[in-house]
């Protein structure tokens, strides 16, 4: 009889397997959280939420210019996800996307400058909010087109791949992107070439005013990449130092050659998609629910009662960044608005 063919190996763009080192890196657990890195997520989370309070209200002074999606209640998926990463990593993320922006260490000033169109912006004031980038920090990419964001990710992965950088690739996207086509040759490619791409999945009930059970067949969005046979692991999105273990896990397996991993975040904005919208589609009940869960309350409880920070501390805190945001942004108003006559191809990326 003759043998049977050997099943064949899942491929990969450099047709090597990953070296053994590498291999066994990748089951390591989280590296531990001192409490120095947990005062951090607190920070950074803090800071977002300043930063998104400053923008609304430069927003009310006629200073934003386009609309705004702002992350309120999403902070600890940017931060804890982000505090896995290393600086030469990639990010893309979405319209909604300051907060990731800010975990990754974006100048609020050139962020607060960029929405207001200024030339001192993160893209010399022509992308506005939903287009912040900043390559020096990896972040190439913030998609206004739902689902956009997921094969670019596939390919600055393919490319670190095929360059053998072990540098790592994520992927920022709301659960309403989970019913885009482009999701599912993303999911699917990055399987079968074993790509080292995270996709972060904050799924936050909405895909604009749309509940997530009138538009998907799951709760869990996991179940999307089981079907690609992908690494998935659901957590509370509103716990950051949840959101960063998972993240450590999928970013050091991505790193060590094991291939991608879908991470589903529970989580739930607290304003409306954008600023035009007063959210009335949600119930009363609901918002209240979570905002009992607001993610920096509750760690910042977390950390008083474990004596990582004390109430004064977190106090000073708040108000550095609130403080910070406030004259940040009235540094961007006072800036030059973009000359004109510049030659725009050399802004265009693609
Ligand atoms: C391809 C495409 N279809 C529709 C839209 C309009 N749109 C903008 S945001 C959005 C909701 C997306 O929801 P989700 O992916 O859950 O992200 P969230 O806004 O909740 O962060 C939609 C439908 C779009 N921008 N692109
Ligand atoms: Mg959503």
């Amino acid at each position: 009889m003759k043998k049977p063919a050997k099943a064949a190996k899942p491929a990969t763009a450099r047709g090597k397997a990953a070296p053994k080192a590498a291999r066994a890196r990748r089951n390591d657990a989280a590296p531990a959280l001192t409490d120095a890195d947990r005062v951090g997520l607190f920070q950074t989370m803090i800071a977002i939420r300043e930063f998104e309070e400053q923008v609304q209200l430069s927003y009310l002074e006629g200073l934003v210019h386009g609309t705004t999606h702002l992350c309120n209640g999403q902070e600890a998926v940017a931060a804890g996800v982000c505090k896995a990463l290393r600086d030469d990593d990639y990010v893309t993320y979405t319209y909604r996307g300051h907060g990731h922006c800010l975990a990754r260490g974006m100048d609020i000033e050139a962020a607060f400058a960029e929405l207001f169109g200024r030339e001192t912006g993160v893209c010399g004031g022509f992308g506005g909010s939903m287009h912040l980038t900043d390559m020096e920090r990896g972040l190439i990419g913030a998609f206004g087109i739902v689902g956009a964001g997921l094969p670019v990710a596939v390919g600055a992965g393919l490319s670190a791949q095929l360059a053998a950088r072990e540098q790592v690739s994520v992927c920022f996207f709301g659960d309403g992107a989970t019913n885009i086509g482009a999701f599912h040759e993303a999911m699917n490619m990055a399987q079968v070439w074993k790509l080292p791409v995270v996709f972060v999945c904050e799924n936050n009930l909405y895909g604009e005013f749309s509940h997530i059970s009138h538009t998907t067949p799951y709760e869990d969005l996991v179940t999307r990449a089981a079907g690609y046979a992908m690494e998935n692991v659901k957590v509370d999105g509103n716990d950051v130092e949840a959101v960063y273990e998972a993240a450590a896990v999928a970013v050091a397996r991505a790193r060590g050659g094991g291939g991608p991993t879908f991470i589903e975040c529970k989580t739930y904005r607290h304003r409306g998609h954008s600023r035009t919208d007063p959210a009335k589609y949600r119930h009363p009940d609901e918002l209240a629910a979570w905002m009992k869960r607001d993610p920096i309350p509750v760690y910042r409880a977390r950390l008083v009662k474990r004596g990582v920070i004390t109430d004064r501390k977190a106090d000073a805190i708040v108000a550095k960044a609130r403080e910070a945001s406030k004259a940040a942004a009235a540094r961007a108003a006072a800036a030059a608005w973009p000359a004109t006559g510049r030659d725009m191809a050399a802004l265009t990326f693609a």
